[in-house]
This record gives structure tokens, C-alpha cells and sequence, in this order.
């Protein structure tokens, strides 16, 4: 009970100082300050992985963040969307939740950012140094309501990948409830180009190029990956043979 109720005090005091903005909303401090949260992410902290990923100086980062994949999704409905400057874009979450969300890009910057300068590696063989701003996957799982028996995070994308496939990937709830999983709306001080996933895109830190899902659509919360595609948990893993942990 003491410890509950200490512990409580030291989540709420360490999320205070990047979330005031949180902060002002209850519904979302109810849900993010929850004992049963913060004994989720108290446990996690405790393993290996949810060590950070190395941070980089500013002077460090790539003058040119190059595309890969796919760099423009071309589709009708990505084009309409793309029209509006993304205002018509909505971001679902849903799946195992309590609540499910739909939320604008104007929500997603109303929310509580983070920002880091990070290396992404591709297996291609190529990296680059860049500054990502976006919001906590863990606060919209807590928003959400993320449910005690889910136990991946589904990310479905904008792109067609052949046959109206369009591309995914998933991570565990290690890596989704990491301090550095994001979901970027800019690169480099600026709104996420279209070539770099926009209007927002995934950044795990601790995984390689293809786990980092852009043109984000919709967030599932499963507790098995057997239904999505042909059961590998991404769209490479599937088709590829990538392995589903990318772990760096
Ligand atoms: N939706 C979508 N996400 C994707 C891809 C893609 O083709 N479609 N390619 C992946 C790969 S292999 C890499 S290396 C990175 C490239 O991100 P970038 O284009 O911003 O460099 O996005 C990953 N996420
Ligand atoms: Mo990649």
C-alpha cells in the first residue's frame, strides 16, 4: 500500500515535467497515472530492454534523412487525405482496448511530446541521424484503455504493397511502452514530408529501419499475431523472411 502510493507520487512527479499539457486533462491523467500503469511501466523499467537507445548532438544530425520503402503511398485515399493537408486524417486506435480513439492531427499535437535524435538503421545498409518529435505510444494505449490480455501493437500503414495489401508491422509491449516509441509527426524541426511517412509515422528506437511503420492509419492492440497477414507480425516478415524482432 505505502509503496503504491509513494510510487504513485514519484510516476506522476516524473511524468509531470514533460506532460503539463496532459496534466490539464483528467481523463487522460486518470488513465496515464493509474497505479496499475505505473506498476506496468515500474516492472518494464527493470529489464534490459527498455534500456534507451543512443541520443545524438544536433551537429550530428544527417543533412539528408533519405527515403526508402515506399515514398510516396500514391493511393486515392492517401491523395485525398494529402489534399487537405491531413486535417481529414484521422489516427484509430483500437483492437483489445477499453476505449476505442480517433484522433486528428491537431489532437496528436495537442498532446505531449517527446523529441530525440536518433540513428536509424535500414538492413539495406544504410543509416542516418535524425531529430524526431511526436507523441508517447504509451499515452494513447493508457488513454485507450489498453487491455490486461493484449499483447502486441498492430500498426497498419496508408501504402499499397500489392494487392491492396498495404504495409504493417507490430511490436511487443516492451518496446510499445519504451520511453523513446514514438509517433513522429516532424523530422528535423518540421512537419513530416511525405517521403519520411507523413502525416505520422512510427520511431521504436531500439529496432531496425523496417519496424519504423509510416503512414500511420490505424493502431491495433492484439493478443496474437496469427491474424495479421500471413502470421509474421509485418509486412517484410511475411513476404521476406525478416525477422520479427529487430532488436539493436
Ligand atoms: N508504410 C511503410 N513503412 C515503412 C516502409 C514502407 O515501405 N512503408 N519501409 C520501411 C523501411 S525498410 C525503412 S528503412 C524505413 C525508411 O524510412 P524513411 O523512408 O523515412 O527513410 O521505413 C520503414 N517503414
Ligand atoms: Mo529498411
Amino acid at each position: 500500500m505505502m509503496f503504491a502510493r509513494r510510487a504513485l507520487l514519484l510516476g506522476a512527479t516524473a511524468a509531470l515535467t514533460g506532460c503539463d499539457r496532459l496534466a490539464r486533462n483528467d481523463q487522460f491523467r486518470r488513465a496515464l497515472f493509474s497505479a496499475e500503469n505505473f506498476h506496468k511501466w515500474a516492472q518494464r523499467s527493470l529489464m534490459a530492454r527498455d534500456a534507451l537507445a543512443q541520443e545524438f548532438r544536433p551537429d550530428q544530425i544527417s543533412p539528408i534523412f533519405r527515403a526508402n520503402g515506399t515514398a510516396n503511398p500514391n493511393t486515392p485515399a492517401y491523395k485525398a487525405i494529402w489534399r487537405t493537408g491531413f486535417a481529414d486524417w484521422r489516427l484509430r486506435v483500437d483492437g483489445m482496448v477499453a476505449r476505442p480513439l480517433s484522433l486528428s492531427l491537431s489532437q496528436m499535437h495537442a498532446l505531449p511530446h517527446r523529441e530525440q535524435i536518433t540513428r536509424h538503421d535500414c538492413v539495406e545498409g544504410w543509416s542516418a541521424i535524425g531529430k524526431w518529435r511526436g507523441v508517447p505510444l504509451r499515452i494513447l494505449l493508457d488513454a485507450a484503455g489498453l487491455r490486461r490480455d493484449a499483447r502486441y501493437i498492430v500498426f497498419h500503414c496508408a501504402d499499397d504493397m500489392g494487392g491492396g495489401r498495404p504495409y504493417y508491422e507490430s511490436i511487443d509491449l516492451v518496446d510499445a511502452f519504451h520511453p523513446q516509441t514514438i509517433l513522429a509527426f516532424a523530422l528535423n524541426d518540421r512537419p513530416l514530408s511525405v517521403a519520411n511517412g507523413a502525416p505520422l509515422r512510427l520511431r521504436v528506437e531500439r529496432q531496425l529501419g523496417y519496424k519504423q511503420a509510416k503512414y500511420l492509419m490505424r493502431i491495433e492492440a492484439v493478443d496474437s499475431l496469427d491474424a495479421i497477414g500471413r502470421g509474421k507480425g509485418g509486412f517484410w516478415e511475411d513476404v521476406a523472411g525478416y525477422d520479427w524482432y529487430a532488436g539493436i
